[in-house]
């Protein structure tokens, strides 16, 4: 009796194991064992002996990666089968494979990049094969995380003919992370970076950080904070750098630093920065020479100037383009690239902090060294909940500009929050900016496909940390894995993202599937509901950005207090950004500008970022704006509700640890989101001056207590 149990429960173990204990480390890749006897037996059948092709570090990793999904993913049988069959698994690169392998693949090499890959079935001799291949070994392993997405979500390898690019080159994730492993804006526990162990301990966590990436099509890292510190650029730090670029190498993951600009001065003893004196000059060489001599494929650096207090070339009277080209010269020689960021704004600046990245940089249009591009965030705040597309999107025909999403929850909660993030990706890259026409969306501007342009980049401010699950939520690792996807090919749609993701990582149980993706393709617009409904924006708290702050008026810069942003006043609320305000819209293409500047043509989930208007103007639905604003929080706070229900009922489909990690902070959510609610209406009902509507739940406390709240260790700050 006593055995047979032990029997059960290592089956179990073996066998289901996500039913028992499941911490979420694997993230998406699970490989989960396939219930289904006959699809493993077609799986079986189908792929037959692996045969690697070259010796690479970086074959060799696909070959483990194969073993390892197929064997847990077929289970024994897969080592057995494996033995007697003629059908082979060939993987390698176009210069290691067979000449008879290679006629098989006709000209299917010229439609893929140095990073693409092919996956064809192909018979030949009485065999069955199938072929993974690419120019590069990286593109090879890139074929075979696809093919094993394939057994992942199980379709059919059958007949397969498969052939994939990214379709823009750097695709990077920035962690804002500190060498004293705080992570700015981090809500997932401290850095994955152990600066004081490393370079001699190597944790095998660098290892499966660098596997997921690979999994994904991402090929870069920043591994510092934009707000830098100069120390990561000394003798001591840079050969930690260089232990982790050892491993992700055969990833085909690059390594970027953020650079200080104040860095010759700090640990260079010079007296100055200026991009123009000749020491500085040189300084960035040296420096930038030693770097090479330790990562020959360091990838460049990541630069914060003149923005919230960091150091850059204005502090000299020079410009973006000085401070820029200075660095671009230095890295040229290497091969490196500069990542110049536009997140500027000016206190100085009183009329719109929206428009002051495009004034500021736009008029440099084609002054910048071909390895610069600019990053710009996807809207002009701030990582609002929603914001329209950029105005730089579009505006730079010579000059490469990269988008920079924020997939850490700064302003949406935090890792407490379940919100499933490429449907905001998607929505800012599938806008169109019009500016050669209809069809010129922000999407093709990232790609180059726009105006022709080589260098193109994608950079997402990383939600990962310590946490054994990495992103705190067990949800949230989709954002990682989304970002990731659309990186690689931003015309992907979220809901495909959604539906692949979550049959990866928990189940491909159709009755988990439908409502859990319903649940993450709804849940932006419940956050957007519950915070900032409307193109509401930038009302959070202060610096720590937690919770509800519509009332927070007394910082030192205007742009820093809400009140700037809401405008809310006796007459309406709204920022007035039309021709007869800020006249921030001007800088759009006019097909745009004109739809925004219009009450008539303006989205309403925009309304508010671009028009101040009356409490009692009439929405589409009829109703009063303060009547429909009062009902969107409410709808925000009836959808968690409903995301609660829904996850609720998956109990079965869902490993325990990981049900109650999403559980609780499905709860949690809740709660903050009636904060959210009350908190907002009951400021905004000041100047309203009117009853909240009947559906509207009544608050339970007082506007001055939500005032009093204080959050003085609030993660991430
Ligand atoms: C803001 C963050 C701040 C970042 C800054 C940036 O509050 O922590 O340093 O953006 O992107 O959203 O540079």
């Amino acid at each position: 009796m006593l055995k047979k149990n032990h029997f059960i429960l290592l089956f179990s173990i073996v066998f289901c194991n996500y039913i028992f204990a499941n911490d979420g480390y694997k993230l998406w890749l699970e490989y989960s064992y396939i219930k289904s006897e006959s699809l493993r037996k077609d799986y079986l059948k189908t792929i037959g002996k692996l045969v690697p092709s070259g010796h690479s570090e970086t074959i060799n990793i696909g070959l483990e990666e194969l073993k390892r999904g197929f064997g847990s993913m077929l289970g024994s049988e897969f080592l057995s089968s494996n033995k007697n069959t003629k059908n082979t698994l060939v993987f390698g690169s176009k210069a290691n494979l067979d000449k008879d392998v290679l006629i098989q693949l006709g000209n299917a090499f010229n439609e893929i990049n140095e990073e693409g890959f092919i996956i064809k079935s192909v018979a030949f001799k009485g065999k069955n094969h199938i072929i993974i291949t690419g120019k590069t070994d990286v593109g090879v392993l890139y074929g075979v995380y696809n093919f094993l997405r394939l057994l992942q979500t199980n379709q059919s390898i059958e007949k397969l003919h498969i052939i994939d690019s990214p379709k823009i080159n750097l695709r990077v994730l920035n962690h804002w992370d500190n060498l004293d492993r705080t992570v700015e804006r981090g809500y997932a526990g401290f850095s994955i970076w152990d600066w004081h162990r490393l370079p001699d301990y190597l944790d095998p966590r660098y290892t499966d950080y660098a596997r997921a990436n690979a999994s994904i099509g991402l090929n870069g890292t920043v591994l510092n904070n934009v707000n830098a510190n100069a120390i990561i650029l000394t003798p001591q730090y840079l050969e930690k750098v260089e232990a982790l670029a050892n491993i992700f190498r055969p990833y085909g993951i690059k390594v970027y630093l953020t650079a200080r600009f104040s860095a010759p001065i700090e640990i260079g003893g010079l007296e100055t920065a200026d991009p123009l004196d000749y020491n500085v000059i040189n300084w960035w060489k040296e420096k930038t020479k030693e770097i090479y001599q330790r990562i020959p494929d360091f990838g460049g650096f990541l630069v914060k100037a003149n923005s919230e207090g960091q150091p850059g070339p204005q502090n000299y009277d020079r410009n973006h383009v000085d401070g820029a080209n200075m660095l671009a010269n230095a890295l040229e020689p290497f091969g490196g690239i500069v990542m110049w960021r536009a997140f500027v704004y000016s206190e100085h600046d009183a009329s719109d902090r929206a428009k002051q990245a495009y004034t500021e940089f736009v008029p440099y249009d084609g002054q910048f060294k071909d390895n610069v591009i600019i990053q710009v965030k996807n809207g002009a705040i701030d990582f609002q909940p929603r914001e329209p597309f950029h105005p730089m999107f579009g505006a730079m025909p010579k000059t490469p500009l990269m988008m920079e999403f924020q997939i850490t929850q700064e302003y949406l909660g935090f890792s407490t929050h379940s919100i499933f993030l490429p449907k905001l990706y998607e929505e800012t890259l599938h806008a169109d900016t019009y500016r050669k026409g209809k069809g010129s969306t922000v999407a093709k501007d990232i790609d180059g496909s726009l105006d022709g342009k080589r260098l193109t980049g994608i950079a997402g401010v990383s939600n990962i940390g310590n946490d054994i699950n990495w992103t705190g939520n067990s949800l949230l690792q989709a954002n990682w894995y989304g970002f990731g996807r659309l990186a690689w090919n931003p015309y992907l749609s979220a809901e495909t993202i959604a539906d692949e993701w979550l049959k990866q990582t928990f189940s491909n149980n159709e009755t988990f599937i439908k409502p859990i993706k319903q649940m993450m393709l709804d849940s932006r617009e419940a956050v957007v509901n519950y915070m900032t409904p409307l193109g509401l924006h930038h009302i959070m708290d202060t610096g720590h950005h937690y919770g509800p702050g519509p009332w927070v008026s007394n910082l030192s810069r205007p742009e820093w207090n809400p009140v700037y942003y809401h405008k809310a006043d006796s007459l309406g609320i709204g920022f007035d950004r039309t021709p007869t305000g800020s006249n921030a819209t001007a800088q759009y293409a006019p097909e745009v500008a004109n739809v925004f500047n219009d009450l008539k043509s303006i989205p309403e989930q925009d309304l508010l970022w671009f028009h101040h208007v009356p409490w009692d103007y009439k929405l589409k639905n009829g109703k009063t704006l303060w009547n429909g604003m009062a009902l969107k929080y409410q709808e925000g706070v009836d959808q968690v509700a409903s995301m609660i229900k829904t996850w609720d009922k998956m109990e079965n489909y869902v490993d325990v640890e990981r049900f109650n990690n999403i559980k609780m902070l499905l709860n949690i959510q809740y709660k903050e989101a009636k904060w959210w609610r009350d908190a907002c209406l009951l400021y905004f009902q000041q100047f309203s001056g009117m009853p909240l509507p009947e559906d509207v739940e009544k608050p339970t406390q007082t506007l001055d207590y939500f005032q009093s709240l204080k959050f003085p260790f609030a993660p991430g700050n």
